[in-house]
């Protein structure tokens, strides 16, 4: 869906979940501006019992001039003429108030709960709806200035949905961080009115009731109900107690439950941790060490219609850690008899020769869906790219012994997936944005790669030869492998790679 196919209906009401928040009167704002510039009839709505309480969103309203109007629930029983769309929420869902609308449309960044409408744009693997907005108006050639303070308050909505950015990851939520315009004051200010006294209270009346497992040192606290970026500044503070290895701090909402992970072991990935906690019943995700996420009410009381919620983080964190086994490579040598040996398949991958792009010298950043790379470009450096748009840079020797060179473009649509982004380069003096894909060459494996592998049976963290700080995680199905050069250098292969890419060999 693009904003042109919302563009031939007028009037447009453009409606945030009820006690809106930072992101949705950001992305909602930024709906609000473009139909505006299109000459539609526009509204800005929020309904619900309560009106705007918050002083940083009061201070937001005010500042940033946005055109918010607050509807009472019990007008809902006016129809809305022409479109409405719900922003950083799904029409139909627990969290906002149903109005009858002549045609309806979603753009969000949750999980998708509700199914049935034609005019739906959901990615949830987004950190901000204010993102996805900035997505579409970029898309749709709306320039963002800051003069109608656009920039800040999409700026701001991110900021606040991914915890002051500390659990903001995908690459898209930090392309929108760097490259819209802000007031920085105005940001300044907001951010100083986050908590009011009562949150102050909630934080410390949360501190004093953790519970804590020492089989596995973790904390799980139940918050009142808050503003979830108070959830964040209380696992920040739980963390630092020298007990707690890793923490989970949540609060129900009216919809669902959201929480903050917490971790500083290696062997707990706070990310992967989120995601875990939220399976099957909403989202998480975030970094090595801090992460967060949301589970839906619904498909929560589904799951476990008897079991409190304590309850089910307590139980969860367990059946965590009970997943997987830690392993260290260089500590055990696999057991060679019990594994047959695999070919891996010569799939194309695609490089570039960097100083092709950009003089030796400039410093860059590589942006790709699995992180940032800081580099300085050398008249020797090479960058492969991966099927799923990863980047490996490696210099001009090894490229050449791991590599065969084939003369003509490679694009990576060809090995039958879309990248979910585009690895780019940033000229960081210049500021100048290149996709990578639009110069990459083919290459081929250069020697037969053989490894021994056997399907997992249990759940495994291993640490590679090369990797200390972060495993590398197997689940029951996935491939443990090992170099046939050299069985002390393990690693794991997820199943459906390992299906694609390797064939037995017979012994
Ligand atoms: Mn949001």
């Amino acid at each position: 869906m693009r904003l042109t196919d919302l563009e031939e209906y007028d009037p447009i009401t453009i409606q945030c979940h009820d006690n809106p928040d930072a992101d949705a009167l950001g992305a909602g704002y930024g709906l609000y501006c473009y139909f505006k510039s299109k000459g539609r009839q526009v509204r800005l709505i929020y309904s619900g019992p309560n009106q705007i309480q918050k002083s940083n969103l009061k201070l937001m309203i005010e500042k940033l001039g946005l055109p918010v109007e607050y509807v009472a629930p019990a007008e809902c029983a006016r129809k809305i003429d022409g479109l409405l769309i719900t922003v950083d929420c799904q029409y139909g869902a627990g969290n906002v108030t149903r109005f009858e609308a002549d045609t309806l449309a979603i753009i969000d960044h949750h999980q998708q709960e509700i199914e049935d409408i034609p005019l739906t744009l959901i990615q949830p693997s987004l950190g901000s709806c204010c993102t996805l907005v900035w997505q579409l108006l970029t898309d749709a050639n709306y320039v963002i200035d800051d003069r109608n303070y656009l920039g800040t308050a999409l700026y701001y909505g991110l900021y606040m949905d991914t915890k002051q950015f500390s659990e903001l990851f995908n690459p898209l939520d930090m392309d929108l961080r760097e490259s819209v315009p802000y007031e920085k004051s105005l940001i300044t200010k907001f951010v100083n009115a986050n908590i009011s006294l009562r949150e102050l209270e909630v934080a410390a009346l949360a501190l004093l009731r953790y519970s804590y497992n020492d089989d596995y040192d973790f904390a799980v606290i139940r918050s009142k109900p808050c503003d979830p970026n108070v959830l964040g500044i209380i696992s920040d503070f739980v963390l630092q107690v020298d007990l707690f290895n890793s923490c989970v701090v949540f609060s129900q909402l009216n919809d669902g439950y959201k929480f903050s992970v917490r971790s500083c072991i290696p062997e707990v990935n706070a990310s992967e941790l989120a995601e875990y906690l939220a399976e099957d019943m909403g989202s998480g995700g975030g970094h090595y060490e801090k992460a967060g996420g949301f589970i839906s009410m619904k498909l929560y009381e589904k799951k476990y219609p008897t079991l409190h919620a304590e309850g089910y983080f307590n139980n969860r964190m367990v059946e965590y850690f009970d997943s997987f086994r830690i392993m260290r490579a260089g500590e055990f040598e696999p057991d060679l008899k019990t594994m047959n040996l695999y070919e891996k398949r010569d799939l194309p991958m695609g490089y570039v020769e960097a100083d092709n792009l950009l003089a030796t010298g400039t410093f860059i950043t590589i942006r790709t869906i699995k992180g940032d790379i800081e580099l300085r470009i050398e008249d020797d450096l090479y960058l492969v790219i991966g099927h799923k748009g990863e980047v490996i840079p490696m210099r001009r020797g090894e490229f050449e012994n791991t590599y065969y060179i084939m003369q003509e473009k490679y694009c990576l649509e060809d090995c039958g997936t879309k990248p979910e982004y585009a690895p780019s380069i940033k000229n960081k003096q210049s500021g100048q944005k290149i996709i990578l894909t639009d110069h990459t060459m083919k290459c081929l494996p250069a020697k037969k790669q053989y490894v021994y592998a056997k399907p997992l049976e249990e759940g495994i963290k291993l640490f590679t030869l090369w990797e200390k700080d972060r495993y590398m995680l197997g689940k029951p199905g996935d491939y443990l492998a090992a170099k046939q050069e050299n069985p002390k250098d393990v690693f794991v292969i997820p199943k459906a790679v390992f299906e694609q890419g390797y064939d037995r060999i017979q012994r």
